[in-house]
């Protein structure tokens, strides 16, 4: 049996109102609309936002294009716009409760969880401020006597940003440091069920020094406000995380305008594991690459890849270790799997497992949706037998749903690995590093881990392959992917014949 903490009731608790931030000033919608956001894990209203329209978007691009082309923030030094971002991060830091607490109340993370995500998006925030100080571009005198050339970097200018609702503080970290760091403007619009603490930020970075209409935050739905961020001619670039439909629509409406689009989509990324690795490590790793978040994680290792003679072993051990883990209430700090983020998808979720199970996967651990008395659970679910063929290996369940598969050898592991369509991440487990460098050479993956799984540093890249997204995000030339470079071709002194 599963641990079940019941979610407690809201004692003395009032919903959060928000509104949202153009030009430096909080207000409401054109229309006036009210979103409501429930607590996925209570039944209860936790937050109302004005709700923007796409004549609010048109408003907040407008104040971006106008801060970049008019405004101080594309004309600061590095040093002064690398002091206002960190001043940022020690803001986040000092509020690091609340925005902690927003994440895990609207999206039903556990708080323990949502609490390393903040200290995690601080860290981002401060190594971003450190970037932007040393961006620089080059210089070349080997062109031969009488020319030099210098290639600058510029900012790209306005960005739009769109997050979706798993990770919506550390998701906007990711990006909008960076954006800000090289001296652009931008226009966020985080998921319209989990916009709180992005509209907490906007809050921070006026706070900040930030000047207005650097940062414009709107609420809305995707057709309404995010399309229109992903067409307009006065936006340089979109960068979007979340589904791959939407990640193929927004780079079809960039080209309208050839728009730079960065993205950040989905994954399936398989954990491979061979005969002579530290079988305690992976099933510890198996467990919680497959239900963190409660599965709603672009980086979950749901497709686990076992050498076919410890199968069966491997298979009881990660069902016995499911047993102990705690799923419920996520303000219960010993909460480990939250709610579902909404009950469609939870629907979804089932409907993936009684799909494998009704073509021949069984079922070892779990299998349906829990009733905790109030929100949305599902059951940490393991499946044994699951072909290669099968939705659930193959497409993005977002749920603690764990597959299980079977190999023969080290090309036969490689080749399943790579028979679908993501490429985000994958991990491989083998006491020799022979076995691990031909895995990680051959998985076509942005990342691959070997004996660890979902360790992440801001200075490692982060991105897909495939249809898992384009670009990467973090690293040292996180910076840089928000700028031009401009050549300067200059002759000097008098012309030779
Ligand atoms: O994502 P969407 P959803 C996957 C995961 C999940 C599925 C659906 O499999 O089950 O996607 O999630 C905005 N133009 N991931 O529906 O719709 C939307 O408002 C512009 C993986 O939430 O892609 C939100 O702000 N924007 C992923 C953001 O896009 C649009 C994380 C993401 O929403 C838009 C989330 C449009 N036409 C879901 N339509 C990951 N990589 O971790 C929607 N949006």
């Amino acid at each position: 049996m599963t641990v079940l903490l019941r979610p407690q009731a809201l004692v003395d608790f009032k919903p959060r109102a928000f509104q949202m931030l153009i030009d430096g000033r909080w207000m409401n919608g054109a229309e006036s609309m009210i979103t409501e956001r429930k607590s996925p894990a209570h039944d209860t209203v936790v937050s109302h936002y004005h709700t923007a329209t796409k004549a609010d978007a048109e408003r907040a691009i407008a104040a971006a294009r106008n801060a970049f082309d008019k405004g101080p923030w594309p004309r600061m030094s590095g040093a002064e716009r690398s002091n206002i971002l960190l001043k940022a991060a020690d803001l986040i830091a000092s509020r690091a409760e609340d925005l902690a607490f927003l994440d895990c109340i609207e999206s039903g993370k556990p708080i323990s969880q949502a609490r390393g995500e903040i200290a995690g998006a601080v860290d981002i925030w401060r190594y971003a401020a450190a970037l932007g100080r040393d961006l620089h571009g080059e210089s070349y005198n080997t062109l031969g006597e009488g020319t030099l050339g210098v290639v600058l970097r510029e900012p790209i200018g306005v960005i739009s940003i769109i997050t979706p609702w798993n990770f919506p503080f550390l998701i906007v970290s990711q990006k909008l440091p960076f954006a800000l760091a090289a001296g652009c403007t931008a226009v966020v619009k985080p998921s319209e069920l989990t916009s709180g603490s992005t509209l907490v930020l906007g809050e921070i970075l006026m706070e900040a020094g930030v000047p207005s209409g650097v940062v414009n935050i709107i609420v809305g739905t995707g057709p309404e406000v995010g399309a229109p961020m992903t067409t307009h001619g006065d936006v340089d670039m979109v960068s979007f995380t979340g589904s791959t439909a939407v990640g193929k629509l927004t780079m079809a409406n960039a080209a309208q305008t050839l728009k730079k689009v960065s993205l950040e989509l989905g994954g399936k990324n398989p954990q491979i594991v061979f005969p002579d690795a530290n079988l305690e490590e992976f099933i510890d790793a198996a467990v919680f690459g497959a239900y963190f978040n409660a599965g709603e994680c672009c980086n979950a290792g749901s497709r686990l890849i076992v050498h076919r003679s410890i199968a069966e072993d491997v298979v009881a051990r990660i069902a016995e270790l499911s047993k102990r883990v705690k799923v419920g209430d996520p303000l219960d700090p010993q909460t480990q799997v939250g709610a579902i983020i909404t009950p469609e998808h939870l629907a979804k979720i089932d409907a993936y497992v009684r799909s494998a199970t009704g073509n021949g996967a069984e079922l070892a651990h779990g299998g349906a949706p829990l009733d905790l008395g109030s929100g949305q659970f599902m059951a940490p679910t393991v499946l044994s037998k699951v072909r290669p063929d099968m939705a659930v290996a193959r497409e993005e369940v977002f749920g603690p749903v764990l597959s299980v598969l079977t190999f023969d050898s080290i090309e036969n592991a490689i080749d399943i690995a790579n028979s679908i369509d993501y490429g985000l991440s994958a991990g491989v487990w083998s006491r020799d590093m022979d076995t691990c460098l031909r895995i990680g050479r051959g998985v076509r993956a942005g990342t691959v881990w070997m004996n660890t799984f979902m360790d992440g540093a801001c200075e490692l890249p982060f991105g897909g392959y495939r249809q898992s997204g384009l670009g990467r995000e973090l690293g040292r030339h996180s910076v840089e992917d928000y700028t031009e470079t401009k050549t300067l071709n200059m002759h000097i002194g008098p012309r030779t014949a």
